[in-house]
């Protein structure tokens, strides 16, 4: 707290005699401001983006014109497969959705959302990025290494990861590790920011339950994480060490053992998904109930299901490894936790339905969004039931359809989360609107090819087809679908082709869109009573909280909202 107060003071109201003038370097790189390291995020997450989406058309070329010069990368060899497969997962879900959603949002939100000038440590928030950024070099550094990047799929399971006689690139796989264990640590010190600066510095008056729930979202993510990542830490610790000094943690040829790896991976990776799904849940119901006009449903039962999400979300883990030999008896333990967690999520996105019945419902860009997020991530949902039943998941196991079902959950939160909440917020992070004509041909120039992409790749693992697999020409009774290939794989380019208007929308409404105001949409929540963007210190005086954030068409009042800030 006390290494806030004096930067908020002093960044506010530049009454410091000696830096009057920030250079470049203090204002763009070693900023401690949270709205700068926010757009540091965001920007770093969506350059990310675009290389794993370069990796997912340079394979998914492959896969429709198999041995084809593929244009802008040349011929792709079956290791250059598997490396671009691994780092696109890898990319998307780490360098992507965590620092996009988690961070960049985190950041622009947690201070402006409950009133304070800054995170309560804000040169730990700044590390926290820095090391993002050196994870980052890390990484793309490792493509380039002798032997190429890493290529044993974004789970990283031994032996293939932990033996050079078996990946093939030493380096380019101990390099894949050490950057996602840096990419961990970012995300710890930035958690520790996210959780400590929305219990302790909110504005006088907002109690627990008058916290937007994108921020409870936030914290509930900090925590899953924070208590997932320590064993993944200390595995991926071992993971270097057999693959460097020669011990036989994974080896089973000295006595290790690699499904140990498998429990300390998905120990981690199914709360992650949790982790990135809960910012994308809390940026939908922000944007739902300020163009339904209408209070959230049941506030408490949201927040309350969302805890107990997370707490089952530590008893899933083994639903991902029903074929790697564990107990039938423990099989069933996991199918019956697994479907027991479909049952809050589906409760919030009935929540979400109840809070728009009967709305006065405006089809804005975000809100078309956030109304897409809802049913993509259902059909994401729905599918899932099939494979956490162990029966059903022998066959469905490693196919295109657990492929399809994946992307149906972490492309709405990656993507259509992402879209959402920037589209929502752009006119506080940049003061202007953004084009509505321009961003609806994207949404649907997006949302059409993404279902256009992922339906077929349902029907691809349903009929028996395993992913990872360089060329499926050769599997005779999987050549024929190659027509579905193709179909797929055009989606995607008009998918991508279509990312451009928005890059060129972001571009001409900040240079030349009509001015925000500080409260365009006529929210209720802290953010939209300052200017925009707002200043250092976010306001010349902190504001304080008289009610919760979703007062929407209160009756009796004229206004059919009612700000946090305003006393009656
Ligand atoms: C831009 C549209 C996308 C397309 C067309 C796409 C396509 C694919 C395909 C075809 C594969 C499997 C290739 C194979 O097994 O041989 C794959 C793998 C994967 N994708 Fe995507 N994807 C997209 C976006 C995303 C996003 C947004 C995420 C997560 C936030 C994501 C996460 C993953 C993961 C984790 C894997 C598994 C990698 C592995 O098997 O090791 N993808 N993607
Ligand atoms: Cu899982």
């Amino acid at each position: 707290m006390a290494e806030s107060i004096p930067h908020g003071v002093d960044a506010a109201h530049d009454d410091h005699g000696d830096h009057h003038q920030q250079s470049f370097w203090q204002k763009y790189i070693f900023s401690t401001d949270h709205k700068m390291i926010a757009m540091q995020y965001m920007f770093t997450g969506m350059a990310m983006g675009l290389v794993g989406a370069f990796m997912a058309y340079t394979f998914r070329m492959q896969l429709a014109f198999p041995g084809d010069l593929v244009p802008g990368f040349g011929l792709v060899t079956p290791a250059n497969y598997n490396a671009l497969v691994t780092n696109h997962g890898t990319i998307m879900i780490f360098w992507v959705a965590m620092p996009v959603l988690l961070a960049a949002f985190a950041n622009f939100l947690i201070p402006l959302m409950i009133g304070c000038d800054d995170m309560v440590f804000p040169k730990i928030n700044r590390l926290s990025y820095q090391i993002f950024l050196l994870s980052t070099i890390v990484l793309i550094a490792s493509f380039f290494v002798e032997g190429g990047g890493f290529g044993g799929g974004w789970t990283a399971y031994p032996p293939l990861s932990g033996k050079p006689i078996y990946n093939l690139t030493p380096l380019g796989c101990t390099l894949w590790v050490i950057a996602v264990g840096l990419e961990f640590i970012a995300f710890l010190l930035g958690g520790i920011n996210f959780i400590t600066t929305t219990m302790n510095a909110r504005a006088p008056g907002m109690k627990l339950y008058d916290i937007p729930i994108v921020i409870w979202m936030i914290v509930i993510a900090s925590i899953l994480f924070m208590l997932s990542v320590g064993p993944l830490i200390a595995g991926a610790i071992m993971l270097v060490f057999d693959q460097t000094l020669g011990t036989a943690f994974f080896d089973p040829d000295k006595g290790g053992d690699p499904v140990l790896w498998q429990h300390l991976f998905w120990f981690f990776g199914h709360p992650e998904v949790y982790v990135v799904l809960m910012p994308a849940i809390g940026i939908t119901a922000e944007i739902i109930t300020v163009f339904a006009r209408k209070k959230l449903f049941a506030y408490k039962t949201v927040l309350h299901t969302a805890f107990g999400t997370g707490v089952l979300s530590f008893t899933v883990w083994a639903h991902h490894q029903f074929i790697s030999g564990i107990d039938p008896r423990m099989a069933n333990v996991f199918t019956v936790t697994t479907l027991l967690i479909s049952i809050p999520i589906a409760e919030m996105m009935f929540v979400y339905i109840a809070t728009l019945y009967g709305g006065a419902i405006t089809l804005t860009t975000p809100m078309l969004w956030a109304l897409a997020f809802i049913a993509e991530f259902l059909i994401g949902g729905v599918t899932g039931i099939f494979l956490g039943a162990s029966g059903a998941d022998i066959y469905f196991h490693d196919t295109y359809f657990v492929l399809a079902h994946f992307h149906y959950t972490f492309y709405p939160i990656a993507i259509i989360g992402t879209f959402a909440g920037f589209t929502f917020w752009f006119p506080k992070m940049f003061g202007k609107m953004m084009n509505e004509t321009l961003g609806k041909i994207h949404f649907w120039g997006t949302i059409i090819p993404f279902n256009l992409i992922f339906i077929p790749l349902f029907v691809l693992g349903a009929a028996g087809q395993h992913r990872r697999i360089y060329d499926y020409t050769g599997f005779p009774e999987l050549a024929k679908y190659q027509d579905v290939r193709v179909f797929a794989t055009m989606a995607l380019l008009v998918m991508l082709a279509f990312q451009l208007v928005f890059f060129y929308n972001c571009l001409i409404s900040w240079r030349s869109g009509k001015k925000a105001g500080n409260n365009p949409w006529n929210s209720n929540t802290l953010e939209w009573t300052t200017s925009s963007p707002p200043g250092h210190g976010n306001w010349k005086e902190l504001p304080t909280v008289y009610r919760g954030p979703y007062e929407y068409s209160t009756p009796g009042r004229e206004e059919d909202f009612w700000p946090q800030n305003v006393p009656n």
